[in-house]
């Protein structure tokens, strides 16, 4: 049926399309209405959750508009479009984004305040999208953002999970985890119960010879599982362009085989049938950077890569062009190796279900596909077992096969005497049982592979992949140093900061081009200017203690040095350094006599973050964290000098208070673990100095800002190898504050020392992989220099100024052209003016 309202009949249309609103009473009359109508509510019961109800509907109707329009438009002109696929978008909250982004907030503050509501209290109505894990997952949310303000034509495409990463509880000092369902009113998602792709699992494969004598694969057999999209408007910065985000829901799938069981009474094990379906999108993952190999999660893997290729190929075979034009019109971005049966799956239609042979498939996928690599650690690198998938995938395990066997090929032709090198570059690991390794096939299947900062974009290339370099050449491999979007890590979390640098900048330009910041270091002596510098430093640390106390009961003095540890809680990210180094300062502190104490600047060492359930090592850290900080905010001779506060369940909107009120941030990994991590920038951006590590984007970060503006400390990556070779085969000395801080937590100062035990011993005597002991020194004089630094008020707001100055390079724009420009070959439309959207 078409579906097109003909030509003479669209004046209704042009006459009656919605208009959004222009004023706040306008605001006021759409938000009513919603209330009244949508809601069935009355200003006789209409709480904050209500207003906050009708407030984002109103903001969703200008959104559609939007966003019917921009696709239409990209429909219309039919260009190359980029496809992100990520297991996790970790978007936070929408409401406040969205009114930034199409810049009607103080329009929507007057109208709600004329209707008895202040916009703080509707904003925190809202549940976090919490759809991700930390960094990985919000980068792809970053980049969704850019890929709209820049006039991108992207989509996202991701899982609907009904479970989000789990809400943090700490009782008794441990983390308890709690489900966070989401769903129950989400005003930003669209059930399309007319797109739905039935995705097939188990089964054979059955091979036969058609009539021409060609052989043709069949997967036979197995079930089916529906899946059903839902579409999220992603509108763009002071654009109307707004891309779209699909994240897939199961539900079983309405075959007839259902139909019958429940019509032959067996309602049971037809609802059982359904609650099976359901739950391959039921939750997301909590592990970060590492791999357990569940089937459900493979499930999940192909059942989102199956259903997004399925949506990508109608939409191309829409427009009748030739397959070879396939990678003319589409790119495919792999975030991490989570996506990799895109590349089987791919094939798999373009062979078996579209007839093509082999070497053209090929060519079209290999063109098709980039790969992005987010760890070199060993133990997040994906593998699966090749009877689970032979079991789960039967064709994709054979497509595997095949795409090994020529490679492989490849290999021993181009590198004859080389033959050890191709048991290590297989795609199949041969143990027992035999993997299938993900980073290989991914990297086999894809035209570029990238880091996400320098030194982690080298280091894959000497480490992981060392031998693909040499079977490739290094152009296949690139950097892409990742970025955080201006918008919502300045502009939204920081309204005061990015008022008073757009009144120095004349206007908020800087945040579509954020070099333009550089203009602030002109400004670093302005008197005026920087005493609001500092003034809205302190608001925003008046703020976070105010969340503190709300949340903790501790009250913590603004005035202090706030060095905040927040990101997920893993042994390589060592927050165990940080919390050795606050016992090491209590202990110095309680030995000071009381002219000494008066010295010190006080502080505030606030943590933040989540240990995956299964996690037992991390779980430890955050018990010790809370013991410690039990014990020194109750002794009555630290006082103000030193607080230590968990902030429970760090998530995205606790991020967007968190970062603006730090002096000083934690970024302290083993140098060569962390890829790049992000929050190190969101800090810096938003006026912050931090202490780390030469390590991912912390080294960037230098290069930028200058040395001077930066604490680091520590080992290199260059010397990690030797010096763990060191502790395992030599003799091993603890640093001795270290072993200082080790006494007291013996003693049982901090409670039952046996709880912490695993933690001292991994580093005394099980060879202390992650450098703790290495490092303890430096951290600590590090530290002692901060205290000094700070001191210098005036020295030390030259630095932070200077620093925000300079860390234009850090947006995700900026990311997103390199990408565009690089790997996806693709091009901005601007977005159309006329109503149509054509
Ligand atoms: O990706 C992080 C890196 O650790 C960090 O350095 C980098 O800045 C960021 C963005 O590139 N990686 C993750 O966050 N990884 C995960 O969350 C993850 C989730 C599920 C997995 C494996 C890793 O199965």
């Amino acid at each position: 049926v078409e579906a097109s309202i003909p030509e003479p009949q669209r004046a209704a249309w042009k006459n009656f399309a919605p208009k959004p609103f222009t004023s706040s009473e306008e605001f006021e009359k759409d938000a009513i209405r919603h209330i009244e109508t949508t809601l069935a509510r009355s200003m006789y019961n209409c709480d904050e959750g209500a207003a906050y109800a009708g407030t984002a509907l109103a903001f969703r109707d200008r959104l559609v508009i939007d966003w019917n329009k921009t696709q239409q438009n990209q429909t219309f002109k039919d260009p190359k479009r980029l496809y992100y696929l990520s297991l996790e978008f970790l978007m936070g909250r929408a409401l406040d984004n969205a009114m930034l982004n199409v810049g009607q907030k103080d329009t929507a503050t007057k109208g709600l305040s004329d209707m008895g509501f202040r916009m703080e209290d509707i904003i925190q109505q809202e549940h976090d999208a919490a759809l991700g894990n930390g960094g990985l997952g919000r980068l792809a949310a970053c980049f969704l953002d850019s890929m709209a303000s820049l006039n991108y034509p992207a989509w996202g495409y991701g899982l609907r999970y009904r479970y989000g990463i789990f809400k943090q509880e700490i009782i008794d000092g441990y983390q308890v985890e709690v489900p966070d369902y989401w769903l129950d009113f989400n005003p930003w998602e669209f059930p399309r119960h007319d797109i739905t792709v039935d995705i097939h699992f188990y089964g054979h494969v059955n091979r036969y010879q058609d009539d021409t004598g060609k052989t043709v694969c069949q997967w036979e057999g197995g079930e089916i599982v529906t899946a059903c999209a839902f579409d999220v408007p992603i509108p763009g910065y002071d654009t109307s362009t707004t891309n779209n985000l699909r994240l897939w829901g199961s539900k079983a799938a309405s075959g007839e085989f259902d139909f019958q069981k429940f019509n032959s009474g067996e309602y049971e094990s037809s609802v059982a049938d359904q609650q099976r379906a359901e739950t391959i999108s039921a939750v997301l993952y909590p592990n970060d950077n590492l791999e357990r190999g569940k089937e459900l999660r493979l499930k999940q893997q192909y059942f989102w890569c199956a259903a997004s290729l399925f949506d990508i190929v109608r939409r191309f075979k829409k427009t009748k062009r030739s397959w070879s034009d396939f990678p003319n019109q589409v790119a495919i971005q792999l975030n991490d190796t989570h996506p990799t049966l895109a590349i089987p799956e791919l094939l798999r239609i373009l062979i078996d279900l579209e007839g093509l042979e082999w070497d053209e498939a090929w060519s079209i996928v290999h063109k098709t596909f980039g790969y992005t690599n987010h760890t070199v650690l060993p133990e997040a690198l994906e593998k699966w077992s090749v009877p689970l998938m032979q079991h789960l995938l039967p064709r994709h395990l054979q497509i595997i096969y095949d795409i090994n066997f020529q490679f492989l090929q490849y290999v021993e032709r181009n590198f004859p005497k080389e033959r050890e090198m191709l048991g290590r570059v297989s795609i199949i690991e041969e143990s027992q049982p035999k993997m299938v390794r993900m980073a290989y096939l991914a990297l086999i299947g894809s035209h570029k592979v990238n880091g996400v900062a320098e030194l982690h974009s080298d280091l894959i290339k000497t480490t992981i992949f060392k031998d693909f370099v040499k079977i490739y050449g290094p152009d296949k491999f690139a950097n892409v140093t990742n970025g955080i979007t201006p918008r919502r890590w300045l502009h939204q979390a920081n309204p005061r900061l990015s008022e008073l640098i757009a009144s120095k900048l004349g206007g908020y330009d800087y945040l579509k081009d954020l070099t333009l910041l550089h203009k602030l270091e002109s400004f670093v002596d302005d008197k005026a200017f920087r005493k609001e510098w500092a003034e809205i430093k302190y608001a925003n640390k008046v703020r976070l203690a105010k969340h503190i106390k709300e949340t903790t009961g501790h009250s913590v003095n603004p005035s202090a040095l706030f060095d905040i540890q927040v990101k997920r809680i893993h042994e390589y990210k060592r927050q165990q350094l940080n919390i050795f180094g606050v016992i090491h300062r209590y202990l110095a502190i309680k030995s000071m006599d009381a002219e000494a104490r008066k010295q010190l600047a006080p502080r505030v060492s606030i943590f933040g973050g989540k240990a995956a359930p299964g996690y037992w090592m991390a779980k430890t850290v955050i018990h010790l964290i809370n013991k410690v900080g039990d014990v020194i905010n109750n002794d009555k001779d630290v006082g103000d000098l030193l607080k230590v506060i968990f902030i429970e369940d760090y998530n995205v909107s606790k991020a967007e208070i968190i970062c603006p009120a730090s002096d000083i941030s934690e970024h302290i990994s083993t140098a060569g673990t962390e890829a790049s991590g992000t929050s190190n920038m969101k800090f810096v951006l938003n006026g912050g100095l931090i202490i780390g590590t030469c390590d991912g984007a912390n080294i960037e970060i230098t290069r930028e800002i200058g040395e001077n503006n930066i604490f680091l400390f520590g080992n290199l990556s260059e010397d990690v190898e030797d010096l763990r070779h060191g502790h395992v085969y030599g003799t091993y000395q603890l640093d001795e504050g270290l072993a200082s801080v080790f006494d007291e937590i013996q003693k049982g100062t901090f409670g039952d020392a046996n709880a912490f035990s695993a933690l001292v011993n991994g580093i005394v005597e099980h060879g202390d992989y992650y450098l703790v002991s290495d490092d303890f020194n430096s951290y600590c004089k590090t530290q002692d220099l901060i205290d000094e630094s700070y001191k210098n008020q005036d020295e030390w707001i030259t630095k932070c100024i200077t620093s925000v100055a300079r860390m234009g390079f850090f947006s995700s724009d900026r990311c997103i052209d390199e990408y565009a420009e690089m790997i996806w070959n693709i091009e901005p439309i601007q977005p159309s003016k006329t109503t149509d959207g054509l």
